[in-house]
């Protein structure tokens, strides 16, 4: 690995921290990957990295949720989406300003309503980017942290060090987001996801007064991810 990309990798990380992140890691793009990006050939340009980035959520706010979406979440997701589109603002001035070029792409917006898509695969990225694991929630799971995490990525051409392994699946016998999900959409991986019955329950949610967005938090709520630091 070069010296310059992994000078690059500690700047942008010390960047990131300091904004507010957890975990920060680098992907490379690979056609793999690619997959689950849906940008224009114009968009896409030649962005041979990713750079994925984790903030916390607070276990206080999590811990409240009872059966549904509250206020307090709702209020507490767009803090924290945010940050995060705050972070990824950031270090795309900073890799501009060392003569670069960076794509953020925005922590939670939907590209496609009908796909339910978005430019980028904040999960698909994260875990190639050494993050974490595909948990049995269908989230990215971080073993310090669990699924209490949301992402972010910027795409970029600054020289940076790929990582070269992913998290293994962590989640040994723990099945707290299948039994917790209270419309039984998960199941023994994340391929068992049953999007359907999620997403009518989150539009169901999102009807309710002042909540007006598709959240639930409940699969989140209860991840402790590996390292049971909590
Ligand atoms: C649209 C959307 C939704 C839709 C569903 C879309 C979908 N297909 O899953 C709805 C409204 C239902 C939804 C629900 C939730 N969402 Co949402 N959502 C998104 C959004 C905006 C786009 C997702 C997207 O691009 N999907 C398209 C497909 C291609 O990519 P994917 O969803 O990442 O991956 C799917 C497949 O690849 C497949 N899959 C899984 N594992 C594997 C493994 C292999 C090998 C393969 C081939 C495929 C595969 O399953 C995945 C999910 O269906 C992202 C933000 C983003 N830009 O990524 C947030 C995001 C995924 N959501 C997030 C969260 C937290 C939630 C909720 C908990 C709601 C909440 N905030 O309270 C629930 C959780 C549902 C669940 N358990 O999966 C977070 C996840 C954070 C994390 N730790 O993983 C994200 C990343 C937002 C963020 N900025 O952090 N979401």
């Amino acid at each position: 690995m070069s010296e310059t990309a992994q000078n690059n990798f500690e700047e942008i990380k010390h960047l990131a921290e300091q904004g507010g992140a957890v975990k920060v890691g680098i992907a490379g793009i690979e056609p793999k990957l690619k997959r689950y990006f849906d940008l224009t050939p114009g968009e896409f340009q030649s962005w041979p990295y990713a750079i994925s980035v984790a903030v916390r959520l607070s276990r206080a706010v999590l811990e409240s949720l009872d059966d549904r979406p509250t206020h307090l979440y709702k209020w507490h997701y767009k803090q924290a989406n945010a940050v995060l589109d705050g972070i990824a603002f950031a270090i795309t001035n900073k890799i501009q300003e060392m003569g670069y070029r960076a794509l953020p792409i925005a922590a939670s917006q939907i590209l496609d309503w009908k796909k339910q898509n978005a430019h980028v695969s904040h999960r698909h990225t994260a875990v190639a980017a050494g993050l974490g694991w595909f948990g049995r929630n269908n989230l990215l799971v971080t073993k310090e942290f669990g699924a209490q995490v949301r992402l972010v990525t910027v795409l970029t051409n600054l020289p940076l060090p790929a990582a070269r392994e992913q998290a293994a699946f962590g989640c040994g016998e723990c099945r707290r987001c299948v039994d917790e999900c209270p419309v039984d959409v998960l199941g023994e991986s994340s391929g068992d996801f049953d999007f359907d019955r999620c997403f009518s329950l989150l539009d169901y949610f999102s009807r309710k007064k002042g909540i007006g967005v598709m959240i639930c938090g409940l699969c989140q709520k209860v991840c402790p991810g590996s390292t049971k630091l909590w």
